[in-house]
């Protein structure tokens, strides 16, 4: 079996390690949005594009995933291509790493599993769709995402567009405030829902260019708190309509419970059947908000190593 986890723990692409070496930007990359949330060939064609943005933005690209129990920071076009074509890979959160790990088997990281791999490999932000969080009818079933307490405890910065109203939003923030996670609102001080712009609810603070994020989220390091959620608005031209989206959401849920999914399976799930009910529609929106989250999310690297080298000459 490959790993055994060595010194390094995570293999890095000969790519990240260098960009890392030489102070560069480095983005982390999830894989569960590529085996979970999208279907083929979607899912290859977004990843691939997300990358190529983020190479254009002057970041490096780290796909995350484990591959054969092992844990691996940038995966080269063929790995991709193969994780998203392949059926039965693990979806692994935080809970999953060890037994895929020790297991051998594949791997693909949620944002939980993500972050803290990307943590031990040195990666300071992180491009997505959307977060998980706090389920409908979490009050009884208890279902909240891992990558809630992930970003209480590693400090790494998620780009995003918010939560979906699969979940409850309003109970999501709540937690991520106990948590003490900041939630930047990107040129907005609405925090976004994913296929709209505007969830009805507040973030904790507004930053308004990728150095103002970069500088909260230097601070953060600097006062070793855990991670941050940077929240970006879908394009206006791409939202979807709030009114209707949110009746095929009920629509979805209340079948989800009546057929018992829970659990790993119920996030998946719903995103699949939301496509469908859609028509397609929830799709293109949802690849038109990673590749705007990619094009933010690689200007906020960059500033951030900018401000990190720059700081270091001061002390
Ligand atoms: N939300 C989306 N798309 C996704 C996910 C969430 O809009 O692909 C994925 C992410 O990997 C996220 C995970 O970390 O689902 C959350 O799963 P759960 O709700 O089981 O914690
Ligand atoms: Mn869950």
């Amino acid at each position: 079996m490959s790993s055994a986890l060595g010194s390094a723990v995570i293999r890095r692409s000969e790519e990240v390690a260098a960009a890392q070496t030489e102070g560069r930007a480095v983005v982390a990359l999830e894989t569960t949005i590529l085996t979970h949330g999208m279907p083929y060939p979607a899912n290859v064609e977004t990843a691939l594009e997300v990358e190529h943005l983020l190479r254009a933005a002057g970041a490096v690209p780290a796909t995350v995933a484990i591959i054969a129990g092992e844990p691996r920071a940038g995966l080269s076009q063929a790995e991709i291509e193969a994780l998203g074509r392949q059926a039965g890979v693990l979806k692994a959160s935080r809970r999953d790493l060890a037994v895929v790990v020790a297991q051998g088997l594949h791997g693909a990281t949620t944002v939980s599993g993500t972050m803290a791999l990307a943590a031990r490999a040195g990666i300071e932000v992180f491009v997505t769709g959307g977060l998980g969080g706090v389920h409908r009818g979490a009050t009884h079933s208890l279902d909240i995402s891992a990558d809630l307490t992930e970003l209480a405890r590693t400090p790494v910065a998620v780009v995003c567009a918010g939560v979906k109203s699969i979940l409850d939003i309003g109970l999501t923030l709540e937690v991520l405030e106990t948590y003490g996670v900041p939630v930047l609102g990107y040129g907005t001080s609405r925090f976004p829902a994913f296929y709209t712009a505007d969830s009805g609810f507040g973030v904790s603070a507004r930053v308004d260019s990728p150095e103002a994020a970069a500088e909260i989220i230097f601070a953060q390091r600097a006062l070793g708190l855990g991670g941050v959620v940077v929240a970006n608005p879908i394009p206006a031209a791409e939202a979807l309509a709030g009114e209707a989206i949110e009746a095929e959401i009920q629509a979805s849920v209340a079948e989800a419970e009546g057929q018992g999914v829970r659990g790993r399976d119920l996030t998946p799930w719903l995103l699949a059947d939301l496509n469908r009910r859609t028509a397609g529609r929830s799709l293109k929106a949802n690849i038109a908000l990673i590749r705007h989250n990619a094009q933010v999310g690689g200007a906020i690297a960059v500033a951030l190593t900018q401000l990190t080298a720059t700081r270091a000459l001061h002390v």
